[in-house]
């Protein structure tokens, strides 16, 4: 089965406070926190508590408050980041999916990339 969930992966960990992490911001629906390899100065990694492997089966399955307060907290660490587009200097949203995407942690979640002019497109 594609969406199969393994709750094994770091990011199920990480949210069941087996491992720690660096949290930006935390709400009932999502935790964001500081990429381990940072690949910008600003680079956080944004996920819902619920498990879903990408970003498309967050969009399909998620209910509507699970995805709106995802986004508000995209929302607010982009601002607390200083990394909006109108405020800041913008930013990279990425969020990788399955084998064609390179994606290595199997529980969906959005990179936002900021602090450093971006390439212009990715590999
Ligand atoms: P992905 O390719 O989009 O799946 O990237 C996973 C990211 O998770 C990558 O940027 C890692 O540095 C990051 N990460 C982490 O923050 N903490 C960890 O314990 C592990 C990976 I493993």
């Amino acid at each position: 089965m594609a969406y199969a969930y393994d709750d094994q992966n770091i990011f199920a960990k990480i949210l069941r406070g087996e491992i720690p992490n660096k949290t930006v911001k935390e709400t009932d629906h999502t935790l964001a926190f500081e990429d381990i390899r940072p690949q910008a100065p600003v680079h956080v990694l944004v996920i819902p508590k619920g498990a879903y492997v990408t970003y498309d089966h967050f969009a399909a399955e998620a209910s509507a408050e699970e995805i709106v307060d995802f986004h508000r907290v995209v929302a607010d660490v982009c601002r607390s980041t200083g990394v909006t587009a109108d405020e800041g200097a913008g930013c990279r949203f990425i969020s990788n999916a399955g084998e064609h995407g390179v994606q290595e942690v199997p529980h969906f979640h959005l990179h936002i990339l900021g602090g450093r002019r971006m390439g212009r497109m990715v590999q």
